[in-house]
């Protein structure tokens, strides 16, 4: 059996790829603000129903942009239940993480334990809508509301997620998304910051421009997060496929429900009401007590079989080296966010896993590894 990885890249017919490279060709406009960068912007404002978008070469860089052109110091509330790049984005930008228990039922940061962490040196909260479950964020905004603080969305899992009908990345101060190979939206490695300011949108273009205004004019210390006209007009073909790459991960994410659904010691996650999901990834809890054997176990079981689940996010960020030793990191502090970190397995999801492969995977898990 082929090996089945937790997810594949969906991309373009090839051959509709070749006139993009054609005019590129022809141009020798190869990057910096070329006109397949623009065009890909704006199509993507457009998609997102947001107004300004400013594409990176990567989500991290496009964090890191983010954390500049906030003006951030001090202490960043977070949670530790992420990818590391949320917290290192911190941490080189010279804050502090400060590690915020989760809530267990959409492993977003948990509201009602943001505010006995805010302290004088507090200047913004980064949620992270995980596994494009979005955040509780009406009583994110009133806390940053309350206090005078930044708020600042890891939304690198929601490409295309809604609430009530609204894109999630007008949420907040500014929104981060990635287009990284294992992403719901890809172009390979990218990423973007999303505003409706158009101020906000200005500084984050200097920014990712060395700070250029113009030709002799550099308004601020920048980075070079620009991205070439490959990139950006395999991102414009894309885009005419990622509502159909959506709706094949959903049917993907049904027949795993439809039979994982009441397997003692195995909890499904179920759409949110009001949310329409991406389907990026397919998370379950074990229950090792129920289940009969433990997540690493049936994580072992299923490798040994060729399917390569992934524990996202174990180890907690706040296990690392760098940021152990932090007051916030203590295990006691995150129990929630613990205890998720120990059961968590995200099961293979893409739009081309088919029905039979997928059967293989669901009788793994249902006969504990055991086929
Ligand atoms: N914030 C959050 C919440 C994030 O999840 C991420 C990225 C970021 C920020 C930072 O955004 P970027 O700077 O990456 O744009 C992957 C990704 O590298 C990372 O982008 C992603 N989150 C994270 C959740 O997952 P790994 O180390 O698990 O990737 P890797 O290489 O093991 O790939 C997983 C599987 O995907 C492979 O086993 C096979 C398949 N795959 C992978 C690649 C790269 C392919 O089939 N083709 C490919 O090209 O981190």
């Amino acid at each position: 059996m082929k090996p089945i990885y937790v997810t594949s890249p969906s991309l373009p017919p090839l051959a509709e790829f070749i006139p993009y490279l054609e005019k590129i060709w022809e141009s020798k406009w190869l990057t910096n603000n070329g006109q397949f960068n623009k065009q890909f912007e704006s199509a993507l404002a457009d998609y997102l129903g947001v107004k300004y978008v400013s594409y990176f070469t990567n989500g991290m860089s496009a964090l890191q942009a983010g954390l500049h052109a906030l003006r951030l110091s001090g202490e960043v509330i977070t949670t530790p239940f992420t990818f590391v790049a949320t917290t290192h984005a911190i941490h080189l930008h010279g804050c502090t993480p400060v590690f915020c228990d989760i809530e267990p039922d959409t492993f977003t940061l948990d509201p009602d334990k943001v505010e006995a962490l805010i302290t004088p040196r507090t200047t913004a909260i980064m949620p992270v809508h995980v596994y494009g479950n979005p955040c509780n964020h009406e009583q994110l905004q009133r806390i940053a509301d309350t206090y005078g603080l930044k708020l600042f969305y890891d939304a690198a899992h929601v490409f295309g997620v809604k609430k009530d009908g609204v894109s999630v990345c007008n949420w907040g101060d500014l929104s981060m998304l990635s287009f990284h190979a294992t992403k719901v939206f890809n172009t390979f490695e990218g990423g973007a910051l999303v505003t409706n300011d158009s101020a906000m949108k200005q500084r984050i273009d200097y920014l990712r421009n060395f700070g250029f205004k113009d030709e002799v004019t550099v308004v601020a210390p920048g980075m070079n997060g620009k991205v070439d006209e490959l990139r950006s007009a395999y991102g414009l073909l894309q885009l005419k496929y990622v509502d159909g790459e959506i709706a094949k991960r959903k049917k993907v994410a049904e027949h795993y429900r439809n039979h994982l659904q009441g397997v003692p010691g195995i909890k499904v996650l179920e759409d949110i009401p009001g949310v329409q999901h991406n389907y990026g990834y397919f998370p379950i809890l074990v229950d090792g007590k129920i289940y009969g054997i433990c997540r690493d176990q049936l994580y072992d079981r299923l490798k040994a079989a060729g399917i390569f689940s992934r524990r996202y996010f174990y180890p907690l960020c706040s296990q690392f080296s760098t940021y152990r030793g932090l007051p916030s990191a203590a295990a006691g502090r995150l129990p929630v966010a613990e205890a998720t970190a120990r059961a968590i397995l995200c099961l293979p999801i893409h739009a081309e896993l088919d029905e039979n492969t997928q059967d293989i995977i669901i009788n793994m898990v249902t006969s504990k590894g055991q086929l």
